[in-house]
């Protein structure tokens, strides 16, 4: 059901891990979820009916990508996002000083927000916190992220705090510019690399200001999961437990089961999309290249779990074929297969926690993974 009021709701909990609901003007998500990603209005390789039937609830667009090309007043002036990419569930954008950081030319940080180059055509743009959101209204985003900047890691300790305490200000200068809208929300994102004390630091930051939801960003960024983890073992318990959690740009499913367990309840990644386009499927049993010799006359679906068309339809063989002569359906077939995966992972996860067999469930998703005999 569409919502008036933008909430999440908690439905139940297993340890740390919640399963949830997230009402929005665009209907419905079931929590923990995976979002796939639409950097530039399209989720690469797929049509939108396609997304649909993996069960996907939510997508993620890029600013920074879409404000060059085709522009948010031209996707404003041909009805917003959701009409223009046929995506009629909701959206959530981020706010671009991310993809600035790793895709931008001559980028030039200020207090004030960043003047870079476009990585297109070589043309001047500057984004700030005003800018970022209402680039987001116009693209009718549900969901709108704060402009943070992700210092890469590692890094002295002094320059993550400077660069977190500069992304709080961003932060209230975002939720100043923000327009509420009954159904919409915004979440702010929590920095301070892997220092506990400029975590916490952030988090109360953030929560003073007052958020729909909060996301963890500055993470996945080279520190390994086992930092990664520990990171958010001392920051999702200072987060507000009412509210929506989303670790940004995460991850392997692996990554993905760790962080629900640590009470993450969102997700988006471009590895099963990616992955699709060259070749490798992730399954039950761990990762698959396709382009491999032994699955040359191999009859079996990738899955036999797998309803996507992928698998019901054709066979590794079949796949190892396309991606052997280069054929355009080769990364359309296993970008569906792969997010059909994320997705029937994520399903499985959920109904764990409902059960209150999350911990069981984890063990055995663990143990098939490293099986990895196909
Ligand atoms: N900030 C924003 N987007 C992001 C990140 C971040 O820190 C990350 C870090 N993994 C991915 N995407 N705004
Ligand atoms: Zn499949």
């Amino acid at each position: 059901m569409k919502s008036d009021t933008f909430r999440w709701i908690c439905e139940s909990t297993d340890g740390a891990a919640r399963a949830g609901r997230l009402q929005t003007a665009h209907g419905p998500v079931e929590t923990p979820t995976f979002m796939p990603v639409g950097t530039v209005g399209t989720v690469k390789a797929m049509t939108m009916d396609a997304v649909r039937s993996t069960g996907a609830g939510i997508v993620l667009g890029n600013t920074y990508h879409l404000m060059l090309r085709p522009g948010a007043e031209r996707v404003q002036a041909l009805g917003g996002l959701h009409r223009f990419m046929d995506w009629h569930g909701p959206i959530l954008t981020d706010s671009g000083g991310f993809q600035v950081m790793s895709l931008g030319a001559l980028r030039k940080l200020d207090q004030d927000g960043v003047t870079f180059q476009s990585h297109i055509d070589g043309s001047k743009h500057r984004l700030d916190p005003e800018r970022s959101t209402a680039i987001q209204h116009a693209l009718d985003a549900t969901i709108t992220m704060c402009l943070d900047e992700c210092p890469a890691l590692p890094a002295e300790a002094e320059a993550i705090a400077a660069s977190m305490q500069m992304s709080m200000r961003w932060a209230a200068r975002s939720r100043e510019a923000f327009v509420a809208r009954p159904g919409y929300g915004q979440f702010g994102i929590v920095q301070g690399g892997t220092e506990p004390e400029l975590r916490a630091e952030s988090v109360k930051a953030l929560t003073e200001i007052g958020f729909e939801g909060y996301a963890v960003g500055g993470l996945a960024v080279g520190e390994g999961q086992a930092l990664m983890f520990s990171t958010l073992d001392v920051t999702t318990p200072l987060m507000p437990a009412d509210a929506p959690r989303y670790l940004m740009g995460v991850g392997t499913p692996d990554d993905l089961l760790g962080a629900v367990e640590r009470g993450i309840d969102m997700f988006d990644c471009v590895m099963p999309t990616r992955a699709g386009r060259t070749a490798r499927a992730y399954t039950e049993r761990g990762t698959m290249n396709l382009r491999n010799a032994r699955f040359a006359e191999d009859a079996r679906p990738v899955s036999p779990h797998c309803d996507c068309l992928a698998c019901s339809r054709h066979s590794r063989a079949y796949l190892h074929h396309l991606f052997r002569t280069n054929e355009i359906l080769g990364p359309m077939l296993l970008t569906w297969h792969n997010l059909a995966y994320y997705q029937r992972l994520m399903r499985g996860i959920r109904a764990a926690i409902v059960d209150g067999t999350l911990g069981a469930h984890a063990v055995h998703l663990r143990a098939e993974w490293a099986a990895e005999d196909w």
